[in-house]
């Protein structure tokens, strides 16, 4: 299964391990990313549904840099390139998301991630102009009201071998589950509530990004 992608530019994209995703869910987003980054975790993505929160989105990218972590920004490919992101996530309904190519031309050097949902629509993916692949929810999540029905390791397995991309898997990963994750060969595992909701984000950082050394394949 493909774990890094080979850039337009010829860059070798680092998308792997644990992937936190900051904001919504947060009582102090910078709190959390400072916990994560500090436990080594080198994914990230700003997600505010409500809107971006310019002086967070800044704190983050100084912060991200410190640690030479990506930093990626969902839903608007287009703050993502002004705000100096390193990439953007894309799911249904966003600006982009039907056609990557449109945003790979504007912005061939951005990261570009897009939600995949089911076999059907991993086969026909613009597969070069994407890097990597969202697809969850894995488990049952209460994070995401939306998220649909939970397609487990098998259904990650199925969309991630048509998509031949590398691929973040979604959706109720945890310290109970990131290990099987991991032990399935997909590229990184993406967390929100088991960084978010923990009493101390750093020791449960710490804890995921060693479940997922000790278990990545
Ligand atoms: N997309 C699919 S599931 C999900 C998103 C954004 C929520 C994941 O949150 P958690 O708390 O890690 O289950
Ligand atoms: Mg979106």
């Amino acid at each position: 299964m493909a774990k890094t992608s080979s850039h337009p530019l010829g860059r070798t994209l680092s998308l792997s391990g644990v992937y936190a995703i900051v904001g919504d869910a947060c009582a102090n987003a910078l709190d959390v990313a400072n916990a994560a980054l500090g436990a080594g975790v080198r994914v990230m993505q700003y997600r505010r549904k409500g809107g971006i929160d310019l002086d967070e989105l800044r704190l983050l990218r100084s912060a991200t840099r410190e640690h030479d972590a990506l930093l990626l920004l969902n839903d608007d490919w287009q703050a993502a390139k002004a705000l100096e992101c390193d990439g953007v996530h894309l799911g249904p309904g966003d600006d982009g998301f039907d056609d990557p190519s449109f945003v790979r031309a504007a912005w061939p050097d951005g990261i570009l991630g897009i939600s995949c949902g089911s076999v059907r629509e991993a086969l026909t993916l613009q597969r070069e102009s994407i890097d990597y692949i969202g697809v969850g929810p894995v488990y049952p999540t209460k994070t995401k009201d939306d998220a649909g029905i939970p397609i487990g390791l098998s259904g990650l397995l199925d969309i991630a071998a048509a998509a031949n991309l590398p691929v973040c898997a979604i959706g109720g990963i945890s310290r109970e589950t990131i290990a099987a994750v991991a032990a399935s060969g997909v590229a990184m595992a993406a967390v929100i509530s088991a960084l978010a909701s923990a009493t101390n984000p750093r020791a449960a950082a710490e804890t995921l990004v060693g479940l997922w050394e000790q278990c990545s394949v």
